[in-house]
């Protein structure tokens, strides 16, 4: 699929996905969409990926649904959404590897929940986010009911919705919206070396891991020792499982290969 829309680029094992419609603040169409859907899939696919990216260009990550895309008139949206992003919000879950969200600018809206779907966000200071579907008169989609309570606790997150009040970076990060902000300038430099580290660890567990730990937030005790075992009887069988003991017996440091 030729990309319109995003731009993909690789810096050793990492994928970075950069918004690219910057003169619309990277809204969201349903190109933009499908763009993000086949890029993630290919990560997926290529053994070679073992961290992915998302970003922004430009001064904003997201600004959500790009709303001039209805000016001639508005779409079956319950149909738009689950043609669109409720297929790349499960699908950027569901990666078997870790998923950097690194936040340049406002993420607005759908913008905000993409952010939210990531394993890890790392912000500018110049980044903002609101929930902003209230002040159209709109509910949160692409998963902002279920991942902005998961993140920030209930109350914040039930405020953030009906109020549509913007955060700042500062802020955002005191209530663990986001794990780190750093200044504007220092962003792409610190997102690449998180993400370097990230791509060295055993890829296959952290996707286990993540997939565990979201599926486990809907189960009974029992069933998460469960689901475990099963899975740490899977992971005792990697080569990576292998190096990491090799190396802790050996006392050096492991070269996961992500297999
Ligand atoms: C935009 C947008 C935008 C188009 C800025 N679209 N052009 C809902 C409904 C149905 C189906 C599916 O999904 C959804 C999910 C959603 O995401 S609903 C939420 C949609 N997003 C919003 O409501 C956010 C709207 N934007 C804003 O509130 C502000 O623009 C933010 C806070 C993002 C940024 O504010 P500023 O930094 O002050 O920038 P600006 O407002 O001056 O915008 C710059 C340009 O970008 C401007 O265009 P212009 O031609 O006037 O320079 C905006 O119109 C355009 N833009 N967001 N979502």
């Amino acid at each position: 699929m030729e990309y319109e829309q995003i731009k993909v680029s690789r810096e050793g094992g990492v994928e970075w996905v950069t918004l690219a419609r910057p003169e619309r603040l990277n809204a969201l169409t349903a190109r933009m969409a499908g763009e993000l859907l086949d890029a993630v899939g290919r990560a997926n696919r290529d053994p070679g990926v073992r961290c992915l990216v998302v970003t922004g260009e430009g001064r904003a990550f997201c600004a959500g649904q790009d709303l001039k895309e209805f000016s001639g008139g508005v779409p079956d949206v319950g149909e738009h959404l689950r043609a669109t992003y409720n297929r790349v919000i499960p699908a950027i879950l569901d990666l078997d590897m870790p998923v950097i969200c690194s936040i340049n600018g406002v993420a607005a809206g759908a913008g905000f929940s993409l952010a939210l779907a990531c394993d890890i966000r790392i912000a500018s200071d110049a980044a903002t986010f609101t929930q902003a579907f209230i002040k159209l008169g709109l509910v949160p989609d692409s998963g902002g009911t279920y991942l902005l309570p998961r993140v920030i606790g209930y109350p914040r997150a039930l405020r953030m919705s009906i109020t549509g009040d913007v955060l700042d970076a500062r802020t955002a990060s005191a209530i663990g919206a986001v794990n780190e902000v750093v200044p504007a300038a220092l962003l792409r430099g610190e997102t690449a070396e998180l993400a370097k580290r990230l791509a060295a660890l055993p890829t296959r567990a952290v996707g286990a891991t993540k997939n565990l730990m979201r599926r486990a937030m809907a189960m009974t005790l029992e069933d998460a020792l469960e689901a475990e075992a099963g899975t740490q009887r899977e992971m005792a069988g990697t080569d990576d499982f292998a190096e990491g003991l090799a190396a802790f017996l050996e006392k050096r440091d492991p070269a996961f290969r992500g297999r």
